[in-house]
């Protein structure tokens, strides 16, 4: 292909821009020198091993929300897989309304559609493989064990590291999209929100270095095709096992707060439906159902 000389240094330009190092030599050329940790779709495909997981990508420098962004997408018609990611939020949020709290392009945002065949009461695989994903990756490409805590976060040193917000539209008996939102801190620094300093921790807060966001990214990715593909194939006894493996709780005692009342007990396991069996202090079983609980530990 001819490519004129000042068209090859306009381009060279625009990726300095985007933070691109690279060396120019006379005669030689140019010589990209270092690519910068940014999650552009261009970046993520490069290299990313899945057939349908971010196929189709989305990408803000700045947004209000990410599961927002994507539910707007799945209505209009989105593919199973697609993935919504930003650099900052505007608006980032967590259960209950409340705030997910990042630093622009410190830590990863994203959002991922899915269009499962299950019913409403199921949905909760959703957010049970992408935490069993998560933990994967994380072992794979950070060399670091971090657990689940029921029902939605990932914990590592006894810190959260991740929350994950799993929303749906669905019929009585269908749904149409769940929107599983994550937020991972990977170069989040405890002195960022001072609100928060006592109970999270990020990758870079555990091993002292800055991480590289794209390739824990695309490790998540593909963990969370492997897994969403195993509960395509009905196989649901496998996730729940690699749940179960990776929990915080189980065997714990711990106590489970609603709006309107507290109980204590073991965290016995979780059961098929997503519950979670506690064994209270009788020595009774309890079905817990996580809605719009909180869980304490109590050691
Ligand atoms: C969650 O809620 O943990 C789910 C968070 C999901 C965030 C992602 S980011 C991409 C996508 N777009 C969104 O708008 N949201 C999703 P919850 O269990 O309610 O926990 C929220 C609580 O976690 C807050 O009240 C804080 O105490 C704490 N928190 C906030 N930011 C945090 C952070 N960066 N690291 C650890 N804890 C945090």
């Amino acid at each position: 292909m001819k490519i004129s000389r000042a068209a090859v240094w306009k381009h060279v330009r625009l990726l300095r821009e985007e933070g691109y190092s690279i060396d120019a030599q006379s005669r030689l050329g140019y010589t990209l020198v270092s690519v910068p940790d940014i999650l552009t779709p261009a970046e993520i495909k490069y290299g990313l091993k899945t057939d349908f997981i971010a196929k189709e990508i989305q990408y803000y420098i700045k947004t209000e929300s990410t599961n927002t962004d994507a539910a707007n997408l799945a209505l209009k018609g989105a593919s199973d897989g697609t993935l919504v990611i930003a650099e900052e939020q505007t608006g980032g949020r967590g259960r209950l309304d409340r705030r997910w709290l990042s630093r622009a392009y410190d830590n990863l945002l994203m959002s991922l559609i899915f269009r499962p065949k299950l019913i409403p009461q199921e949905v909760f695989w959703i957010t049970m493989l992408c935490s069993v994903a998560i933990v994967m990756a994380i072992k794979k490409t950070m060399d670091l064990k971090t657990l689940i805590k029921w029902p939605n976060d990932i914990y590592l040193n006894d810190k959260k590291i991740a929350g994950i917000l799993t929303e749906l539209s669905a019929d009585q008996d269908r749904v149409n999209y769940v929107i599983t939102g994550i937020g991972l801190n990977v170069n989040y620094d405890t002195n960022a929100y001072p609100e928060i300093r006592d109970i999270a921790t990020s990758i870079s807060c555990v091993t002292g270095q800055k991480a590289s966001r794209i390739g824990l990214l695309q490790s998540i990715l593909e963990e969370i095709e492997k897994y969403y593909l195993m509960l395509k194939n009905g196989n649901r006894a496998g996730i729940r096992s690699e749940w179960i493996q990776n929990s915080l709780i189980i065997g714990k005692h711990i106590r489970i707060i609603s709006a309107d009342s507290a109980e204590e007990g073991i965290a016995d396991t979780i059961d098929e439906d997503g519950s979670l069996i506690l064994i209270d202090n009788t020595g009774k079983k309890k079905k817990i159902y996580c809605g719009d609980v909180s869980l304490r530990m109590n050691g």
